[in-house]
């Protein structure tokens, strides 16, 4: 049953009390000399558990959400990855159910995803998406409205995105500098509560409120959870920050850091202003190690994070329910780009990667580890997508992952 000590650490990753007990951590590992390759989803007590069927295999339910644009192709690719494993996979096995909701579900229904696909979705252990959006086809808001709704109705409060720069992989900064770093985006609140409204429409004086939600509990259970990571990885802690200008909710982050950090003496913790973040992830992205934001600062940095690294090609994002009331969400960090939506050049390294974190998630590390260690050794050999600097195609360079994490 685990190290039952652990669970005080933190009392919000435990199951409830209706399952069995599950507590996780996260787990540093090196590899090549390079810390933290993904951190990585430690089950430390019960494993999740999926129904076992007649042969006695546990079934994980995905669901799958490829979206919009090359969200299709580079689900698509991780699906190939993930199918390729799983006879390697020996309890396991993956029951896969596709939802082609977004731009092309809207022309024929004339809403992106049905009004009930929250039921939908609910009983499924984990959810996949590709991307959302296609703003020539529609405005952007409403294609990534089920989006944001499911990150909010199934609480999965921490968006965990983490970004590296990989041996084999030119990234834009001068020296090129290791990039190894984790931003942890508040994902149930803050600056995406929909709470506005738009007045006097279409008149000179016409003007829109939009509303920030930001409640000690949800920025304090970010921050553990940025703690916890911290303690599991370098032992450091950045807060994104703007209490000079926001002196209402960013002095209310500033207040719960300097409570919690009290907890975690071992971690070493700075608060910066966020544009001070966006230039010093430039200038010394080696400085980083958790950093802990609101939702529009982790979702902006996240951008940034993958293009300093290379591009946003690579970076994968997990949105957890630590709770596990509900699924947690796997998906790149990147959009549908439609200027290259069939061209067969998107890169699928996010999405890949963003299925080894889920297969992490769903209790199966040894896979997970594979997938990643698979991407270092194709991108290690130079092989690469156009957006890199390469000449493989989406397909030729999912065949390359599959084979390298097969051998
Ligand atoms: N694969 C993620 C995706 O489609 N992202 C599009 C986007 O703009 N997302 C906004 C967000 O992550 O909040």
């Amino acid at each position: 049953m685990g190290r039952p000590g652990l669970r005080g650490l933190h009392p919000l990753l435990s199951s409830p009390s209706s399952r069995l007990p599950v507590f996780r951590v996260f787990r540093v590992f090196q590899v090549s000399r390079v810390f933290c390759v993904f951190h990585v989803f430690d089950r430390v007590c019960t494993r999740p558990r999926g129904p076992l069927n007649p042969a006695g295999l546990k079934t994980h339910r995905i669901a799958l959400y490829p979206g919009d644009g090359i969200g299709v192709d580079v689900t698509d690719a991780a699906v190939a990855v993930l199918r390729a494993l799983e006879p390697s996979i020996e309890s396991s096995r993956f029951e896969l159910t596709r939802f082609d909701w977004g731009c092309r579900y809207y022309d024929q229904h004339g809403v992106v995803a049905p009004p009930d696909f929250i039921a939908t979705l609910r009983p499924f252990d984990a959810i996949f998406l590709g991307a959302v959006g296609w703003p020539q086809r529609l405005p952007d808001y409403i294609t990534l409205k089920p989006l944001i709704t499911i990150r909010q109705t199934f609480d999965q409060w921490a968006c965990v995105r983490p970004a590296r720069t990989f041996p084999g992989v030119p990234g834009p900064l001068a020296g090129a500098p290791t990039v190894d770093l984790v931003v942890i985006r508040e994902n149930s609140e803050g600056e995406y509560v929909d709470n506005g409204g738009r007045f006097r429409i279409g008149h000179p004086d016409e003007f829109a409120v939009q509303s920030a939600l930001h409640t000690r509990r949800g920025i304090e259970r970010a921050l553990r959870f940025g703690f916890e990571l911290a303690r599991k990885r370098r032992h450091r802690l950045t807060l994104a920050t703007k209490s000079n200008a926001q002196r209402y909710a960013f002095t209310l982050w500033d207040e719960v850091l300097d409570l919690v950090r009290a907890e975690y003496r071992d971690v070493e913790t700075d608060k910066q202003h966020i544009d001070a973040i966006a230039m010093n992830f430039v200038r010394r992205p080696g400085f980083f190690d958790v950093v802990v934001g609101s939702n529009l600062f982790g979702d902006i940095l996240t951008d940034l994070s993958g293009a300093i690294t290379g591009g946003l090609g690579l970076n994968p994002s997990a949105n957890l329910n630590p709770e596990r009331t509900a699924p947690s969400l796997f998906e790149p960090v990147h959009g549908s780009a439609p200027d290259i939506a069939g061209k067969g050049i998107a890169n699928p390294t996010g999405a890949i990667l963003a299925l080894a974190m889920m297969l992490d998630w769903l209790g199966e590390p040894a896979a997970a580890r594979r997938v990643e260690r698979a991407v270092e050794a194709v991108l290690g050999r130079g092989e690469r997508t156009p957006d890199l600097g390469g000449n493989l195609g989406t397909v030729a360079f999912t065949e390359k992952i599959i084979g390298a994490a097969t051998a």
